[in-house]
């Protein structure tokens, strides 16, 4: 599938919002991969589908989560987990994406997991730091992403947490062991530590 294809694709099924943020994860996405060594057309595909079911009735992606087995924290846990693995089920069955890679880096591109490889970190990233996005903390995220992809995962993922934490909302268990995960594997010493 081309580029052009993918993005006609996607678009009919987000607002012209989500369709900016998504050509934006897109381009950070390529740039990462490049950084980063990886197939840059898998990368690009897996980023303009990362959001496909993002305003899918929240019932039907609870009834994908539910009918695959999935785990049912998907559920428990926030509605905003609901598009991750939704979308993974319904570009494999609706646009016949069967890259067990790029169906992975959707399913997890929300909370983020242990042992992430390197397509997961890129979108995982991409989403979080792509130029369209505005909160606080995205600046130093963007800086370090400069430096370090890794580095710079810690710090999303550390401000998703906190931001859960100041909201009283849960934290997904996988989104913690990442965070663990991520700190334990941490090669050096860096502006993370200051
Ligand atoms: O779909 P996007 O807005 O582009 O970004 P996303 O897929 O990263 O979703 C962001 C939302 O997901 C935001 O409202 C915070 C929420 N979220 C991320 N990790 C967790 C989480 N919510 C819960 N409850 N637990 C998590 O671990
Ligand atoms: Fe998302
Ligand atoms: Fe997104």
């Amino acid at each position: 599938m081309d580029r052009k294809e993918a993005l006609e694709l996607v678009k009919p099924h987000l607002t012209e919002h989500r369709y900016v943020h998504t050509l934006g994860v897109r381009d950070t996405a390529l740039k990462l991969a490049e950084k980063e060594g990886i197939d840059l057309d898998r990368v690009e595909t897996a980023a303009i589908f990362h959001d496909y079911a993002k305003f899918r009735p929240k019932e039907e992606m609870r009834q994908i989560i539910q009918s695959q087995h999935w785990d049912q924290k998907f559920i428990t846990y926030g509605d905003e987990l609901l598009h991750a693995p939704a979308g993974a089920y319904l570009v494999e069955q609706e646009i016949g994406i069967t890259d067990n890679e790029i169906l992975s880096a959707i399913y997890w591109h929300t909370t983020g997991k242990v042992n992430m490889n390197t397509m997961e970190k890129v979108i995982f990233l991409a989403d979080y730091i792509e130029p369209n996005r505005k909160f606080p903390g995205v600046e130093g995220t963007r800086e370090e992403a400069e430096h370090s992809t890794d580095g710079a995962i810690i710090m999303a993922l550390r401000n998703t947490i906190t931001f859960l934490m100041k909201k009283n909302q849960p934290v997904f268990p996988e989104t913690l062991s990442a965070y663990n995960d991520f700190i334990f594997n941490k090669k050096s010493a860096s502006a993370l530590d200051k």
